[in-house]
């Protein structure tokens, strides 16, 4: 009798010691749904996620953990994280694919724990045709979702940044969509599911004049604040507000306060017009990136620790904004 007190007291104890420390004292996330352009809790109220992403996992994973997320959070009050698997570049297809998916287990689980919302990035980049590697693709997300597809937190990009003269969404980037989504859905039924466009995911207008018919699908746009200016603000908002024949929802799953090419020199006006309209708008937005490589995007600063904590004086010119950015 004592020995079965005992032994419940424990149990009562452990059970209640797990439920209030470390990052298990994760928030309850909402399931998300599209509902005309916006992005809502499940009753119908508009959400903003707001976060950073990661640099190519294969050289920056570390700074991709619970411990970072955490500390993302509840300093930098990001609500979501977004981990780029690249699939050139000493990638997943290139050589380390396994390594790869570990990496992405890790992150999605780090996410889950921390109560924070996490996007599943297919980084095409080089390879900017989606379809050369829609089988690897395909067999990648039905294994994330069978993982992972019961959790609200997860978000699927099923490509990042279709490019290529070729490449456009009525030949290419629809076919391929409409390849995927449905091996995702019939996992995973309604988390959302975000896809690019042509021209490293800028041409949303031909997206909007022929979108996907399925539920709770977003359509990525991406900017660098020294590259795309007012045009790519006006396109945004004659997509969501239905200028092209369909009112379509938007997420900027990757930008920077750089120019395109990641380096150089931070645009801190621009940056803020961007931001500024995002948010008016309703627009989840994930800036790019989480590292601490010696390039203008970068957020950190060069031997930044891997387990967050970042004092201000080693976060970057790019980092201290984005961090005002994300608290305001
Ligand atoms: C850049 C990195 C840079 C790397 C390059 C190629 O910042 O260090 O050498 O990729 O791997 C994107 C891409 C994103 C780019 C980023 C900046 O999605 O992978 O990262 N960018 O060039 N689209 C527009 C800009």
């Amino acid at each position: 009798m004592k020995k079965s007190i005992l032994l419940l007291s424990v149990i009562i104890i452990f059970t209640l010691s797990s439920c209030v420390s470390g990052p298990s004292a994760a928030k309850h996330l909402e399931a998300l749904k599209v509902v005309g352009s916006n992005l809502c809790d499940s009753q119908g109220n508009p959400v903003q996620l707001r976060g950073m992403s990661s640099h190519k996992l294969q050289h920056f994973g570390r700074f991709m953990n619970v411990d970072t997320f955490t500390w993302l959070r509840d300093e930098w009050k990001c609500n979501v994280v977004r981990g780029a698997l690249y699939t050139y570049e000493q990638g997943y297809i290139s050589n380390f694919k396994e390594k790869l998916k570990k990496k992405m287990i890790e992150i999605v689980e780090g996410a889950i724990d921390t109560g924070i919302y996490v996007i599943i990035d297919w980084h095409i980049l080089r390879d900017g045709d989606p379809n050369i590697y829609k089988e690897e693709s395909k067999e990648f997300f039905i294994e994330m979702a069978t993982m992972f597809g019961e959790y609200p937190n997860v978000i699927y990009e099923i490509c990042n940044e279709p490019n290529g003269k070729t490449v456009t969404w009525g030949d290419k980037i629809k076919p391929y969509a409409d390849y995927i989504i449905p091996a995702i859905r019939a996992v995973d039924p309604d988390n959302i599911i975000i896809v690019g466009s042509g021209t490293w995911s800028q041409d949303i207008h031909d997206a909007a004049a022929d979108p996907l018919e399925y539920e709770n699908i977003m359509y990525s746009c991406h900017f660098y604040a020294g590259s795309h200016h007012e045009s790519l603000r006006t396109r945004i908002n004659d997509a969501i507000t239905g200028k092209f024949g369909n009112v379509i929802p938007v997420f900027v799953t990757e930008w920077g306060t750089t120019d395109s090419s990641g380096n150089g020199p931070v645009y801190e006006k621009e940056s803020k017009t961007w931001i500024t309209f995002l948010n008016e708008n309703n627009i989840s937005w994930v800036n790019w990136s989480l590292c601490d490589m010696n390039e203008g995007s970068a957020a950190l600063l060069p031997g930044a620790a891997y387990t967050g904590g970042w004092p201000m004086d080693m976060l970057s010119e790019s980092g201290s904004l984005v961090y005002s950015l994300l608290r305001n």
